[in-house]
């Protein structure tokens, strides 16, 4: 397999950056054309940013596991797609080569037409990384229905949620998963979710860690007993087969739920034909992947990540990835480093939280580890601290590795702003250029474009790349309004960033409502709802503070109406309740019980001041004049109750 739009030098990046701008349909035409397509598109490109109606490759006919499994079958299908490293790392590592990944997708499928699922059905996945996992989704994708991944650490109040917003009427899911020490009882999680829910029809079940279950006549199966009779159907004379559904570049093809700043989780939509495109191009250009290469994402499939650069970036290059099911730190904090020694992994791309919890553990975990098949390391999830970046660098890299800050969101499918490794120049802390495609502009509050260099501002693009959401699921207003609508013509990140001399980009964080703690997005408004659902709760406010490992912890200002017991209990029964809620990743790492917030006039939470109180400040809080009643501000910055 080679690539023809791998980018090979600087000169060729900024030639196709041009190109990619200034002829947009001819460059990613002659892209895609390297991909395969039942029918090639109609048009290439159609957009307006006001309703927003992105369109690419519009009128052309794919069915994406084509392209990230047939397609490899001759010339790869004894090749690995995944090398399966199991949570305890005595136990037995699976190796899953193309034809296997083949055969059991098309059992998947199999299994999901036995039970009624169609091209548009939502099926939601709630699973932890085993390779099932995957085969889940792309048996979801080879007929057409729409996969809703949602990540371990979410609770059944928050999949309740997404199942109803989705309508999903099938889930897939398994007993327990491991982490660490730890087994999550997923199924047992869904059981709660299901409690009233009025869509799903089967939930079909996975054993991984016999961790007893109850299953319940007429909708609960178990994966095992599917899986074999799929096998049965899909298998005659030695030949595997099932007809990949016939999918328009523009149709569905998953939903991922994500955090913003309103209460409620947004299903942003991403369609076939762009989104391949887009993660195979991506992947192979920000990691200058070659054929053979060993890729290692440690991100969950639960995130976007997961999705683009662990199974589609990857699998439309024909690529070798890892599947790690455990944590970093287990059973020791040499995990990531044995893994990268065992398999000879050559691309080693993860989140600056990692890299700074690792780092903590010192230089010790990496005694006796060869690193030295490391090519190139990637970062990505929130923005690297200079410390983090040098110790990756020098530690991991030996200082030989380029190291690849990648920009991106859920919504933009794949990455924007990124060195290309070896080929364009790194900076540390700075994700450097937008890619080719990718138009990025600074602007002000007032939305006027911040010219030259060096500026500073809010971050948006000009223009659409084929990977950008297409809407939010049953509210295209909602996309509109929340992406489409604070600046004209330009979709708002949310992220302020600044720019170099040389143009490069340095994003420096949020600048909305919406934290980002350990690379996961958690919206506060959503977490303040979560808290409020406690019975002696009268209201709260949350924000965001500077933490040294997690880069943002949540800090909740909460007003009781009474003490249930003493303050440690209840502090104890806020976050039960947020874990119920939301999930574990959401509770507050500290939580300040107060008399009142600071609010003006018109009845607005001063947020400004409560994040200056929760990084320390006791003082100089600036313009306090429209409060309300300014004295709650010394109250709390003293700690009083
Ligand atoms: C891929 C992913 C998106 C938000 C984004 C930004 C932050 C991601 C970053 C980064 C600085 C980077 N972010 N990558 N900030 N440098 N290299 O993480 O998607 O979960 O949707 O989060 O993460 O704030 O807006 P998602």
């Amino acid at each position: 397999m080679s690539y023809p739009y791998q980018i090979k030098s600087l000169d060729a990046y900024q030639k196709a950056w041009k190109q990619s701008v200034e002829q947009p349909e001819t460059y990613w035409g002659e892209v895609a054309s390297h991909f395969l397509w039942r029918k090639k598109w109609d048009k290439t490109l159609e957009w307006n940013f006001k309703e927003p109606n992105v369109k690419w490759f519009a009128g052309g006919k794919l069915n994406i596991t084509e392209n990230c499994v047939d397609r490899h079958l001759e010339t790869l299908g004894d090749k690995p797609a995944f090398i399966f490293e199991p949570n305890n790392p005595e136990d037995r590592v699976r190796v899953v080569t193309y034809n296997r990944l083949h055969k059991r997708i098309c059992q998947v499928a199999q299994m999901l037409k036995n039970h009624g699922v169609k091209k548009g059905d939502r099926v939601c996945i709630y699973m932890g990384m085993v390779p099932e996992l995957v085969y889940a989704v792309l048996g979801c994708a080879r007929i057409g229905a729409i996969h809703s991944v949602i990540f371990g650490g979410f609770s059944a109040q928050s999949i309740a949620d997404r199942l109803e917003d989705a309508q999903a009427e099938f889930i897939i899911t398994q007993d327990g998963a491991y982490r660490g020490e730890k087994v999550i009882p997923l199924k047992s999680v869904i059981d709660d979710a299901l409690i009233g829910n009025k869509t799903v029809k089967k939930v079909i079940v996975y054993t991984r860690t016999r961790t007893p279950v109850s299953m319940l006549k007429g909708r609960d199966l178990w994966w095992e007993d599917e899986m074999d009779h799929a096998e049965s159907q899909v298998e005659k004379n030695n030949i595997v087969s099932f007809p990949a559904e016939e999918m328009d570049a523009e149709d569905p093809l998953f939903i991922l739920y994500t955090s913003g700043s309103t209460g409620k989780p947004k299903g942003v939509v991403h369609t076939c034909g762009g989104y391949m495109v887009w993660t195979g191009y991506t992947f192979v250009n920000v990691f200058q992947y070659n054929p053979g290469d060993i890729h290692f994402c440690t991100a969950d499939i639960g995130w976007i990540t997961g999705h683009s650069y662990i199974v589609y970036g990857p699998l439309a290059a024909g690529a070798t990835s890892i599947i790690f099911e455990g944590v970093p730190t287990w059973p020791d904090a040499g995990r990531f480093w044995e893994i990268v020694d065992k398999y000879k992994v050559n691309i080693l791309y993860t989140a600056p939280t990692a890299i700074r919890s690792l780092m903590g553990f010192g230089l010790k975990p990496l005694e006796g580890k060869d690193l030295s098949s490391l090519k190139v390391l990637g970062t990505v999830g929130e923005p690297i601290n200079e410390e983090a970046w040098h110790w990756y660098d020098e530690h991991i890299g030996k200082k030989k590795c380029p190291i690849v800050d990648t920009w991106w969101q859920t919504e933009t499918g794949g990455i924007l702003i990124s060195n290309l490794a070896g080929v364009t120049p790194a900076k540390p802390a700075h994700a450097t250029l937008p890619l080719p495609g990718v138009q990025p502009i600074l602007v002000d509050e007032n939305g006027k474009e911040v010219e030259g260099n060096p500026a500073a501002g809010n971050l948006c693009m000009k223009a659409p790349w084929p990977g950008i959401l297409r809407t939010t699921w049953g509210d295209h207003e909602r996309c509109r309004k929340t992406y489409f609508s604070t600046y004209e013509n330009l979709y708002f990140t949310g992220d302020g960033a600044l720019r170099d001399e040389e143009g490069n980009y340095r994003i420096t964080g949020r600048v909305d409502d919406v934290l980002n703690v350990s690379g996961h997005r958690i919206g506060t408004a959503e977490v303040e709802n979560a808290i409020n659902m406690h019975a002696d709760v009268v209201e709260s406010a949350v924000v965001g503070y500077p933490h040294d490992i997690k880069g943002q912890g949540i800090y909740a200002y909460v007003v009781c109406q009474n003490l249930h017991g003493d303050e440690s209990l209840t502090r104890q029964n806020i976050l039960q309740t947020v874990s119920r809620i939301i999930g574990p990743i959401a509770k507050p790492d500290k939580i300040q019980f107060v008399n009142g917030l600071p609010k003006t006039r018109s009845g607005k939470i001063m947020r400004r001041i409560l994040r200056k109180i929760a990084e320390g400040e006791t003082q100089n809080f600036g313009d306090t004049s429209t409060l309300l009643d300014p004295n709650v501000v010394n109250e709390i910055a003293g700690g009083k109750m």
